[in-house]
């Protein structure tokens, strides 16, 4: 092929800040204005979504996406659904009954500027806006699967089960298997979703799915352990900062291996590599 209808291969970088841009306008655009009424909870909204966050979720949809040759307004769309999903449970996780954290992006969180009564509703219409979204897409099909599987991956079965077994052990002894549960549920349904979202939108076949399915469960959990390394928090409650590392590592070259040698790959490897990697 000439070189000049080659398509440059961005790196990393350059491609995360492109698509990151991309996502910031389409939340902008798919969230309710503050202007309309009742304009509190929407300002709350978008205050707890927009202006913050590496996008790593949306990232990753958009990137399996294109690998498998998705439309990319419709990725966009799941992609933003899953933001929005994982912007209710920070805003939820902050609240005094739970974390009790005052900041969150770098900005005092949702309940210190909005209250705790408008927070908790702003995390329930995140969620719920999340589904409106989906429900907006093209395919019937691809619409209702990408329902499905978003919602038994934020869930009791997903993230809000893990988040409940977080809860009961945060104090005293934790035995691995639970704290394993934990790193899978609370943190890693949601990448295991995003990955497989990719997939949905681009109607991909058994094969690739599975592939992105496995990619995105050793990618979740790697997440988190490396979360748990920056915070000295979680996995450090059971092992050293270098064996958490080491674990860490293994998982990622599982996740490589997941998708190794699939057409178009090269971009979940180098994400792979950014989240062992990651200092923030
Ligand atoms: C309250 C329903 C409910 C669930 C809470 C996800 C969660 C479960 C709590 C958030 C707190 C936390 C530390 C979760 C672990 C997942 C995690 C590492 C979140 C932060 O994700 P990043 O690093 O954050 O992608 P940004 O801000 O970049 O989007």
């Amino acid at each position: 092929m000439p070189t000049a209808n080659r398509k440059k291969f961005l790196t990393l970088q350059d491609y995360w800040k492109a698509r990151a841009e991309q996502v910031e306008r389409a939340l902008e655009e798919r969230l309710p204005r503050a202007e309309e009424y009742p304009g509190k909870i929407h300002a709350a909204m978008r205050y707890a979504v927009l202006g913050g966050g590496k996008r790593f979720r949306p990232l990753l949809v958009l990137a399996v996406s294109d690998m498998l040759g998705g439309e990319t307004e419709e990725a966009m769309t799941a992609a933003c659904a899953i933001e929005l999903i994982h912007a209710y449970s920070l805003v939820h996780d902050d609240l005094p009954c739970m974390d009790n954290d005052d900041f969150r992006r770098g900005k005092p969180s949702c309940h210190k500027q909005y209250g705790e009564a408008i927070a908790l509703l702003a995390g329930d219409a995140l969620l719920t806006h999340a589904f409106y979204l989906l429900s907006t897409m093209k395919h019937a099909k691809t619409s209702a699967a990408l329902a499905r599987e978003i919602s038994r991956s934020a869930g009791s079965f997903g993230m809000v089960g893990g988040q409940v077994v977080d809860l009961e052990t945060a104090a005293g002894e934790i035995d691995p298997a639970k704290m394993d549960y934990i790193h899978i549920h609370k943190t890693g349904q949601l990448i295991r979703a995003s990955c497989l979202a990719g997939a949905l939108v681009a109607r991909a076949g058994k094969i690739a799915t599975d592939k992105v399915i496995r990619y995105g469960e050793y990618l979740g959990f790697a997440f988190q352990i490396v979360d748990d390394i920056l915070d000295e928090n979680g996995y450090l409650r059971l092992m050293s900062a270098m064996e958490a590392r080491e674990k860490a590592a293994d998982l990622i070259e599982n996740a490589k291996a997941s998708i190794a040698g699939f057409p178009g790959s090269d971009r979940l490897l180098q994400i792979a590599e950014f989240v062992l990697n990651r200092k923030g």
